[in-house]
């Protein structure tokens, strides 16, 4: 295919060590500068530091990429002109050589199709509040439910009708796993209040439930570890849902839509959270990532 793989990260999947794909629309979209050019190199590293190789998704000059080298990171977060990819963008964008960060589902896909097992985020995006107005529903969710990826997230962006989303992946057939929790984890919040229905405790358990899954077979779809930011570095919740229907009311009133909804509303968070959401993101992307290499680290070389 025409995805280029780096040579690191093929070599690691050839040898059957464990690999984490990394995806960059958090990055170039999700956190301000310059922070997020350190960030997307912090989230490399800590994958390295549990002894698994990083692999950052995106499309540069019409390439598809998984595994990133330095200067090719650094674009991904210093150029204005990147674009946002999610799946559907990725034939478009190939064609007329652009540049752009993916998305979950473009990355999950880009990252399913390498044959990587393994993917971490921050928050899923999901059905948006107000979706019997606008129809939007991140097409994360219909994507998860064609790979058989597993993906380590802190839940779903808390800006989303979380209830909702958790019901479309119902119907998807994705199945929701909490690390360590009975409740789905809330993004900036510990918990979205909403209970799961499987709750596992050590990455070995997640290895477990990937192999039962291989071995049964059937009808593919991706594997979510909901893994909460830790109590202590949570948004203060009533801060959060304060300044959260405050940014719902500004997306409405500039008449914010499509791709853009997202991230103006994490960037209006932080912003009037005093980078207190932004904190509490990164705290939650930072513990997924090294989640999903202790994950790929326990299925050990089993392919
Ligand atoms: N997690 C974060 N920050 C982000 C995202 C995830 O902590 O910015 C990105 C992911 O790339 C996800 C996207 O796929 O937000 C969802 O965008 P939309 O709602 O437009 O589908
Ligand atoms: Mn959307």
């Amino acid at each position: 295919m025409s995805t280029h793989v780096s040579e690191e990260v093929r070599e690691a999947l050839h040898e059957g060590r464990p690999v984490v794909a990394l995806e960059s629309t958090i990055i170039a979209h999700g956190l301000p500068r310059p922070r997020n050019l350190a960030v997307a190199r912090e989230l490399e590293a800590l994958v390295r530091d549990e002894g698994a190789v990083p692999a950052t998704v995106a499309v540069i000059d019409g390439t598809a990429h998984v595994g990133l080298d330095p200067a090719r990171l650094d674009r991904i977060a210093e150029d204005p002109d990147v674009r946002k990819l999610g799946h559907r963008d990725l034939a478009p964008a190939l064609a007329a050589g652009a540049t752009g960060a993916t998305t979950v589902s473009a990355t999950a896909w880009l990252a399913d199709s390498a044959g990587l097992r393994v993917f971490a985020t921050g928050g899923l995006g999901g059905v948006h509040r107000e979706w019997t107005r606008t129809q939007d529903e991140s097409a994360d969710l219909r994507l998860l439910s064609r790979v058989g990826i597993t993906v380590v997230c802190a839940g779903v962006k808390s800006i989303l009708d979380v209830p909702a989303t958790l019901q479309r992946l119902e119907t998807l057939g994705v199945t929701v796993l909490g690390y360590g929790t009975d409740m789905f984890p809330g993004f900036y919040l510990a918990s979205s209040g909403e209970p799961v229905d499987w709750t596992v405790r050590t990455p070995e358990e997640v290895a477990g439930v990937m192999r039962a899954r291989d071995a049964l077979g059937g009808p593919t779809a991706a594997l979510i570890v909901a893994n909460p930011v830790a109590a202590t570095d949570q948004l203060d919740p009533a801060l959060h849902d304060r300044v959260l229907a405050q940014g719902l009311a500004a997306a409405e009133e500039k008449g914010i839509t499509g791709q853009a909804v997202t991230p103006f509303l994490l960037e209006y968070l932080t912003v009037h959270t005093d980078g207190a959401s932004l904190e509490a993101n990164l705290a939650a992307v930072r513990g997924n990532v090294r989640l999903a290499a202790r994950i790929a680290t326990a299925r050990g070389d089993a392919g």
